[in-house]
């Protein structure tokens, strides 16, 4: 017995800095029509799609640097996704940097994705919880990558939403570096995964060879897929955006750790894989039967300690 969902991930080539979001949502949209033309019933958009990946940049101007932010979504710019994404039954993941004021007053700042179902409507909601890079400009950087201080750290946890005929969860970006993500998941049934990333080629802070970070980048979705028994459908931002040139490599992970759709450009692309939902049952019910297998009397420390300590010399 196969649950079949046709997913899509539109990798999304370079945003500059002047382009305006009205110009990114017509690329959206134009990738949003040709995986519908496929067969996607869900297309995964990439991390912060809406516009260039600000945190390379030290942006002292603050209205400036407002501006990157969505105020509402979907907002005049974004509406038009919505709406061809409806009247064509397609679902999507979008991310953007959110801000709103809460009920305190106080204004709130979260690297946010949204998974959005066939009617148009927002059934799921993430904020970014592993947040790389740091807090203040380092002139020593190549480029800077500020997202702890344009961002708080997601308060959502890792939530998981039935929609589209499955469950379904959503991750961004550095997050899938970390186990602990996928299994949170994992452990809430997820059955298909999707994130964004924007990722350097290059390493600004240590020596480390381009065909290194792109392995580090399918591993660490291969190996969430498996060990959860899971689909994942990763979408990059690529190319050379704002001077620094930014991994594609996106890609549909089967529950099995294969890869079955891989992007070969690092420009605006759309790569689509049929995804049974069920392929993972096996995984999940016989090596990865997490009830018959796990042994948590001894994982406390996952939880309860934060950084590394070893034994004393
Ligand atoms: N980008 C990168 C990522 O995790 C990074 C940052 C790259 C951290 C490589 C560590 C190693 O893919 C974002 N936006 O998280």
């Amino acid at each position: 017995m196969s649950r079949m969902i046709t997913a899509a991930a539109a990798q999304l080539g370079p945003v500059e800095r002047e382009e305006g979001r009205a110009s990114v949502v017509g690329r959206l949209i134009e990738m949003l029509r040709a995986a519908h033309a496929r067969g996607a019933r869900l297309v995964v958009f990439p991390e912060l799609a809406l516009t260039t990946f600000f945190p390379r940049w030290h942006i002292t101007d603050k209205e400036e640097l407002d501006g990157f932010y969505e105020k509402e979504m979907p907002s005049n710019e974004t509406q038009p996704l919505f709406d061809v994404a409806r009247d064509l039954g397609v679902g999507f993941n979008l991310g953007y940097a959110e801000q709103f004021i809460d009920e305190a007053g106080n204004r709130r700042r979260f690297n946010t994705s949204i998974l959005v179902d066939r009617q148009g409507e927002i059934v799921g909601k993430y904020r970014k919880v592993h947040l790389p890079g740091h807090y203040e400009y380092e002139p020593e950087r190549p480029w800077q990558h500020l997202e702890k201080g344009y961002f708080e750290v997601g308060d959502l946890g890792f939530p998981v939403f039935r929609t589209m005929g499955g469950v379904m969860g959503m991750c961004i970006c550095n997050d899938r570096r970390w186990p602990e993500t996928w299994r949170v998941m994992g452990l809430k049934g997820v059955e298909l995964v999707t994130l964004g990333y924007n990722t350097p080629v290059g390493n600004s802070v240590a020596v480390e060879s381009p065909h290194l970070r792109m392995f580090h980048n399918h591993m660490s979705m291969q190996a969430g897929a498996y060990q959860n028994g899971t689909w994942v459908v990763g979408t990059a931002k690529c190319g050379m955006e704002g001077g620094v040139d930014m991994m594609a490599g996106s890609c549909i992970v089967a529950p099995t750790g294969e890869i079955a759709a891989l992007a070969t450009t690092n420009e605006d692309e759309v790569i689509v894989a049929d995804c049974d939902l069920e392929r993972g049952r096996y995984i999940r019910e016989t090596v990865f039967d997490f009830a018959q297998h796990r042994r948590i009397e001894h994982y406390g420390i996952i939880a309860e300690q934060t950084a590394a300590e070893a034994p004393p010399e």
